[in-house]
């Protein structure tokens, strides 16, 4: 009887200690492209995820008066949307608090809508494409700037900066490439430049023969392209074998360290110019430099583009819970939603009533030996 009664009571302490060291759990979804073309970029994200969490478990992080472990749900989309809806759904199977991703717009759009039909708040660190936060989702949050202001500034900077006179669009035909080139095409024409030719080709591609020969032939000054930098390298190799003495502008798809090795050694100084999605200036630039040099410590690898964007929106995920002393989504939900003056190591970050980031600024870049190197950052 005694035995049975031991039983009993270990089986209640068991199932006691176990929900207690559950709700002590705060789960935090990431979804990137950590498998393909871009996976270079997925993990550099992620990266970014699991620095942010491992400070903050160094640090403590106290809930509504109870200390919490944070635990990194990651997730690999490989930039596809199939996969990247089945990872959603994966994450709120889990039972995620809150979801950072997905890296890609063609991914992070159609994960928005899981996502919002389960009430868990999405931060997006580099989806940039404008539909995005334009479907009435309430969880829905991005830190960095859209493709609107993204390709519309580059646009102008061709036209107005660079003095292009012919003009030619390329693009990826993803939900990004696609988006962002129609808005340097916009931005083009806004300032009275002239877009000469527009071809696309996929996310897939290697090889670029046919369209670049179908533009050179309209002797181009400038070619911009809409997609990533695993397709922007390649192409710019195929553009120095033709002997396409152009410019070669992107948006912050293809921003990134690794764009040199892409394009092995066929980019010349100042021939790129690109932008990333965010940036910060003056007094404020000594965090991200300082982000810079942690990361490179403790991954022995330099930022490629969106890791520290990826260290603040969960930084900024986990300050809403704390605030509102819950890490219940429908509790922490509308405290991340007026987030206001949050210093991030990318800048201030504040939402819209979208959930886009206020007064987001841009970083255009160009590249010299081999580095990236940057030219300006405008709002
Ligand atoms: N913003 C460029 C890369 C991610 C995306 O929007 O698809």
């Amino acid at each position: 009887m005694q035995v049975k009664l031991n039983v009993i009571v270990a089986a209640a302490i068991a199932v006691a200690t176990g929900s207690a060291m559950a709700q002590d759990v705060v789960k935090i979804g990431h979804v990137a492209p950590t498998s393909g073309a871009i996976a270079h970029l997925g993990k550099d994200n992620e990266n970014g995820a699991r620095m942010a969490i491992e400070e903050l478990n160094a640090k403590g992080v106290t809930i509504g008066g109870k200390k919490v472990k944070l635990e990194l749900l990651a997730e690999d989309d490989a930039a596809d949307p199939k996969q990247g809806t089945a990872a959603a759904q994966k994450l709120v199977d889990s039972k995620v608090n809150g979801v950072v991703g997905h890296l890609n717009s063609g991914t992070s759009i159609p994960a928005s809508k899981i996502y919002s039909d389960a009430g868990i708040p999405q931060i997006s660190p580099s989806a940039t494409n404008p539909k995005y936060t334009r479907q009435g989702y309430k969880t829905t949050f991005r830190v960095v700037a859209d493709d609107v202001h993204l390709g519309g500034t580059l646009g102008r900077y061709a036209a107005k900066d660079l003095k292009g006179k012919s003009i030619a669009v390329i693009d990826d035909r993803t939900a990004y490439g696609q988006g962002v080139a129609d808005e340097f095409e916009k931005g083009v024409k806004g300032a009275g430049g002239k877009v000469i030719g527009r071809e696309f080709t996929n996310d897939k591609a290697t090889d670029f023969t046919a369209i670049l020969t179908s533009l050179k032939a309209k002797n181009p000054d400038i070619v911009f392209f809409g997609g990533m930098d695993a397709v922007a390298g390649p192409m710019l190799r195929q553009m120095k074998q033709l002997g396409i003495n152009a410019k070669f502008m992107g948006g912050d798809g293809i921003c990134s360290g690794e764009l040199p090795k892409l394009a092995a050694g066929t980019m010349g100084d100042g021939q790129v110019v690109c932008a990333e999605a965010g940036g910060v200036e003056g007094a404020a630039k000594k965090s991200m430099d300082d982000f810079y040099a942690a990361f490179k410590k403790k991954y022995n690898a330099d930022v490629q583009v969106y890791a520290p964007y990826v260290y603040d929106a969960v930084n900024v995920m986990v300050a809403a819970m704390v605030k509102a002393g819950s890490a219940d989504p429908a509790k922490y939900l509308p405290v991340l939603a007026k987030t206001e003056g949050y210093k991030g190591v990318t800048g201030t970050i504040a939402f819209d009533e979208k959930g886009d980031i206020k007064n987001g600024a841009l970083t255009l870049y160009t590249y010299k030996g081999g580095k990236r190197e940057q030219i300006a950052v405008v709002r």
